[in-house]
């Protein structure tokens, strides 16, 4: 029968393995070429990708042709997936990915549209945050729609002196609701957080210099989206100190910037990149679906 000469064809498939190959790009990251992530990775497959992972800090899949649970089932390969707090952008069926879209039906939105203007790391503000997330493109816009990649272990290691005194051994606040209020007073369509969803996002505490808990390296952990104050420091002086911080952590020699093809899907480290969507012209339709892995509590360095 058809049906089971494919499952021995795919358990043979299995053992070979995949060959696939993997570029280094040139700032950061790497791209995997001639693998199809609607197989099965086998087990020695999935360490090569892991480490490619641990190595690059992103990897860009071209040319995927993947079902929302082939997107899921390969991204549990990494840990347990989160769901967003914003349920309401949840894929039908899927609540473990959540569609970021500028696109509206019958006036309402599809997903959440502005995800990424600020630069961050996914989820920073909860206890647990995120090890990855994978981003799947499913329509892009003629011109726009980049995003914006930042080496934070760079950050780090070229932090001025002075920079880096001023925060090692430092904590900092997490919170997800102060820029939501600012993006929110924006935008006509961000809906109001319920009694539910502001429990969800509690403002956390975590150390300014992390330790990367697979590879040892330090990282600054700080981003614009979320982090809102050094602990022990007065407001100004801890808004003056966060202001340098981000603007190192972004100059142009730590940057990738991803220019979208269709159907590549990027699976980017939260613990050592923050990101940034560069936005799209209103007017052009972009759909994206992203899977959000669980991380570790964060090292201090
Ligand atoms: C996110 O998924 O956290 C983003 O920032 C979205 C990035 C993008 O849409 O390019």
């Amino acid at each position: 029968m058809a049906a089971s000469l494919k499952t021995i064809n795919d358990l043979v498939n299995d053992e070979i393995g995949q060959s696939f190959t993997v570029n280094a790009l040139p700032a950061l990251g790497a791209e995997i070429t001639h693998i199809d992530l609607s197989r099965v990775l086998n087990h020695k497959d999935f360490l090569r990708v892991k480490q490619a992972f641990l190595d690059h800090h992103l990897l860009v899949f071209r040319e995927q042709d993947i079902t929302p649970q082939q997107h899921i089932n390969f991204s549990r390969l990494f840990g347990p997936l989160q769901i967003h707090v914003l349920n309401q952008f949840q894929l039908q069926g899927y609540p473990e990915i959540l569609i970021i879209s500028n696109i509206k039906e019958n006036n309402n939105p599809i997903g959440l549209g502005d995800a990424g203007a600020f630069w961050h790391s996914d989820l920073s503000y909860k206890e647990i945050p995120s090890l990855g997330s994978l981003l799947y493109a499913r329509q892009l816009p003629e011109e726009g729609g980049d995003t914006h990649f930042a080496d934070m272990h760079l950050a780090w290691q070229t932090l001025p002196a002075h920079l880096k005194n001023a925060v090692e051994g430092r904590q900092a606040e997490h919170t997800y609701i102060k820029k939501y209020a600012e993006l929110q007073a924006r935008s006509s369509w961000r809906p109001k957080l319920t009694a539910a969803q502001l429990e969800e996002v509690k403002p956390v505490v975590h150390p300014v210099v992390t330790r990367h808990p697979d590879t040892g390296l330090n990282t600054l952990f700080v981003n614009e989206n979320f982090t809102s104050r050094i602990i022990g420091l007065p407001q100004d002086e801890s808004d003056d100190l966060l202001v340098q911080l981000f603007a190192h952590s972004i100059k142009p020699q730590n940057v990738y910037v991803h220019k979208w093809q269709d159907n590549d899907l990027v699976f980017w480290d939260n613990r050592s990149v923050i990101h940034l969507a560069a936005g799209t012209p209103d007017h052009l339709p972009r759909k994206m679906y992203r899977t959000t892995v669980e991380g570790t509590s964060p090292l201090a360095a």
